[in-house]
């Protein structure tokens, strides 16, 4: 949907999507079909969450993820809701999800779409011993050849430019889905309705703001960051009221929780490299580059300190980056100090 179009806040996703897709002639449909899928897996998801505590379904599962981390039982429970959502309906052949090595093959959609799913099922599950917000994230990317996908090497062939739709969930107070498919069609927010179970339009054409005054990162951390960051945040700390300084510190643990936030509010998030991460935390294709370009196409940045993320090239689905996203100024200002240029 283009930033210029109006369609009333209120209006369900799908009618949302339809809108969005009679603007593109050329429009398959794909796309939509794809986003209505991913809706049901979050509205399946916020359900599953909402009793979790009561079901016995919290707390470790005994079995690790491909990073080495214990795997929550909650975590193989949502991965399983993204599989299940897409095993059929041809929209996508294979399904990379930060619970699985290797990418899981739908064999009932070996021929389908032009598509690859990728898919953080349930990001920052920890908070969910504390009722914390937890989040989905989703990138919906071209696949390079035509045909199945066969290996690992097809997948790791693609630029992050070939990311044409995604977005997250937010599990809060409410359950939000947040996409966006590119800078042109702009950002956009629905908020689940549980009443009637559907996903409708409560935040059009997000736009994060020039600048913020919060910043949100692990400060437990700092000793152990690269040298630029570490004396960015120094310089976020200081009182300088003519800058809006100190800003606030907002930090929750949960990535789309604080991203969202920066969305919304403005400011700058960060997870740099350091001693104890020197290839960064968080995954390039589920977690940095979905986000990135949700913060981007709403007029923000995205970098991993050299580059944009989005102009990253790929070398392993599971692989890491440092991430710092968020107000054009504030990632302007913090890229002075990455390179060295800023006191
Ligand atoms: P997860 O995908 O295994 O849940 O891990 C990613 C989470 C992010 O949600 C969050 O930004 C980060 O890890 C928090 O890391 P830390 O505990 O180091 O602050
Ligand atoms: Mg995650």
């Amino acid at each position: 949907m283009s930033a210029r179009s109006r369609v009333p806040v209120g209006t369900r996703l799908h009618r949302f999507l339809f809108e969005a897709e009679r603007q593109y002639p050329q429009a398959t449909g794909e796309l939509s079909a794809l986003l209505s899928q991913l809706g049901l897996a979050g509205k399946r998801i916020a359900r599953l969450l909402s009793g979790a505590g009561l079901a016995d379904q919290l707390g470790p599962s005994g079995a690790v993820n491909p990073q080495g981390e214990e795997q929550q039982k909650i975590d193989a429970l949502a991965n399983e809701i993204f599989l299940e959502a897409f095993s059929y309906g041809q929209m996508v052949p294979t399904v990379v999800t930060e619970e699985m090595e290797l990418p899981a093959r739908l064999p009932e959609n070996e021929t389908a779409g032009k598509y690859i799913l990728f898919v953080d099922p349930l990001d920052g599950s920890s908070n969910l011993d504390v009722d914390g917000a937890v989040g989905s994230v989703f990138s919906i990317r071209r696949m390079m050849g035509k045909g199945p996908v066969l290996s690992q090497v097809d997948l790791l062939a693609r630029v992050s430019q070939e990311q044409v739709v995604a977005g997250y969930f937010v599990y809060g107070p409410s359950t939000m889905l947040v996409y966006t498919a590119g800078p042109r069609a702009g950002v956009h927010g629905f908020t689940l309705d549980p009443g009637i179970g559907e996903f409708l339009l409560s935040h059009p054409d997000i736009r994060i703001p020039r600048r913020g005054r919060t910043w949100s990162a692990n400060d437990g951390n700092l000793a152990t960051w690269d040298e630029g960051p570490r004396r960015y945040v120094e310089a976020l700390r200081r009182v300088d009221p003519a800058r809006g300084r100190p800003y606030s510190l907002r930090y929750s643990g949960a990535l789309v929780s604080d991203v969202h936030r920066i969305l919304l509010k403005g400011g700058v998030f960060l997870y740099p490299s350091g001693t104890e991460m020197p290839g960064g935390k968080l995954r390039l294709l589920y977690e940095a580059a979905p986000l990135a370009a949700v913060v981007e196409s709403a007029g923000g940045a995205a970098t991993d300190g050299r580059r944009r993320i989005l102009d990253v090239f790929p070398d392993a689905n599971h692989q890491r980056t440092a991430f710092f996203a968020g107000s054009r100024d504030d990632v302007e200002e913090l890229e002075a100090f990455l390179s060295g240029h800023a006191e």
